[in-house]
């Protein structure tokens, strides 16, 4: 069964009666005529499997049985000896399992219809046609108004439910990801291969893409990060103009995305030969904490507590390493970690590279289960430009900040957090030299499984011995 039937087949079974609206992507102007090339919104490709942007559709559930009703662009010789192939409501139907097939310039006017006498509809607030749907919606009321003009529907928001649904992969699912893994990892294998120094960042980042173009990838998962040197210490780093120097490490986070669905991958490896001691120091901390992150994606723990040992392994690293001024415990509560390790461990993985999918429910942290898949990245950054910090002497407790944000309001509560670390007294503390302008990160994408966690990414090699078997 393809992936988009059994996604509708899922929904219906959760909503049992009602209707969905949901729309596509649009074409996005780069500049001028020049079109930015489209992706398809990952909600809508998720239900419809429809690649096209400027389409609309209708999922009529009744008794969990289900209707899909598709409103897509017109067939159009002219349009298409300029633009290329229109799909048309034909392949809509005979392809995409289309109950019905409608011109996307129809979908107002056949709203109405299809709507009449149904009394649930799903909606996504966040999505920009949600205006065009709320003005024939806006009569929606769920009780008895005045005459026939106002229907009895309720709207419900459609996001939670193909959230829930987009976390558990399925089977199919997992074997596109499986192949976006592979893919990225030969990428991966390639830009250690042929990483020398002096070449410059944006070289290494087109021969890895290379690989993942010539393996079948349609589109990176997001804009490759090739940071070399002290670039690695920003985390979104994708300028990737720089040139490459001897000695330094290079962070890649890299991925291909494989119909439609993203791996993500980063490997931090030496720019040539071998580390350096204090680079291999620093790296083999990081791969600690990450092969302990790992072991912690199996069934019913949570990616809150994954969270939690991974910042008590990289805090104790910090400690050794000689980066922080007191003990464990007191970088742990005070969050001097934060000063290096400053993003979380982990993120759902899918169509989207970060995925859908709440990390708690009713108000607890979500227990892992059974077709789920994470990222598990933590690093160590040492900023370059602070080779002296003041450490604020306060304990931050990460619940009652947490609380605290959700009470006041981000800003409000960010605010008060740097008033009272500015009023907080602080301890002085210099960072070794030899680790300054050090980033390392390390990340894989974990599948869980009742026999505990799948490694998606394992090929892309991350031992200090069997990197510098590839560098040397
Ligand atoms: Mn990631």
């Amino acid at each position: 069964m393809n992936n988009s039937l059994e996604a509708r087949n899922n929904l219906a079974k959760k909503i049992k009666n009602g209707a969905v609206l949901i729309h596509s992507g649009h074409t996005q102007t780069r500049n001028n005529d020049v079109l930015h090339p489209f992706r398809q919104n990952s909600n809508f490709y998720y239900l419809t499997g429809w690649p096209e942007p400027e389409a609309h559709a209708v999922i009529i559930v009744k008794d969990s049985q289900h209707e899909l009703h598709l409103f897509v662009k017109d067939r159009n010789e002219e349009r298409e000896t300029w633009d290329g192939k229109i799909l048309g409501q034909g392949e809509a139907i005979e392809k995409y399992n289309a109950t019905k097939a409608y011109s996307t310039y129809d979908y107002s006017t056949e709203l109405q219809k299809l709507l009449a006498g149904i009394t649930d509809v799903y909606c996504d607030y966040n999505d920009i046609d949600f205006s065009t749907d709320a003005y024939y919606l806006k009569k929606a009321v769920p009780y008895d108004q005045r005459g026939g003009q106002f229907s009895l529907a309720t709207i419900y928001p459609l996001s939670p439910l193909i959230s829930e649904l987009r976390l558990i992969k399925s089977k199919r699912e997992i074997e596109l990801l499986k192949t976006a893994c592979d893919i990225t990892v030969l990428g991966h294998i390639e830009a250690m291969k042929t990483t020398t120094p002096k070449k410059y960042e944006y070289q290494v980042a087109a021969e890895m893409e290379k690989v993942f173009y010539d393996n079948g990838a349609e589109r990176l998962g997001y804009p490759s990060i090739v940071a070399g040197g002290k670039n690695s210490c920003i985390l979104h780093y994708s300028t990737n103009r720089e040139v490459l120097n001897e000695g330094e490490l290079l962070l890649i986070d890299a991925a291909a995305e494989f119909e439609m669905y993203s791996s993500d991958v980063t490997r931090t490896f030496p720019i040539h030969k071998k580390f350096s001691s204090a680079q291999k120091d620093l790296y083999n901390e990081v791969l600690k904490a990450q092969n302990l992150g790992i072991d912690g994606v199996v069934e019913g723990n949570t990616m809150r507590n994954v969270h939690k040992d991974t910042i008590s392994s990289l805090s104790e690293s910090m400690v050794n390493l000689g980066l922080v001024p007191l003990g464990v415990d007191d970088t742990i509560s005070m969050a001097h970690f934060f000063e290096f390790f400053m993003h979380g461990t982990g993120h759902w993985l899918g169509l989207d590279v970060h995925d859908a999918g709440s990390y708690e429910t009713d108000g607890k942290p979500r227990k892992l289960k059974e077709g789920m898949v994470t990222t598990i990245e933590p690093g160590i950054y040492v900023r370059p430009t602070k080779p002296v910090i003041e450490f604020p002497l306060i304990e931050r407790d990460p619940e009652q900040i947490r609380k605290r944000r959700q009470q006041l309001g981000l800003t409000k509560a960010a605010a008060i957090e740097a008033e009272e670390i500015s009023n907080a007294k602080t301890i002085k503390h210099e960072i070794p030299k030899e680790l300054l302008g050090i980033g390392v990160r390390i990340e894989d994408d974990i599948l869980c499984t009742t026999e505990g966690p799948s490694n998606l990414t394992e090929k892309a090699p991350k031992t200090i011995e069997d990197i510098e078997a590839i560098t040397s």
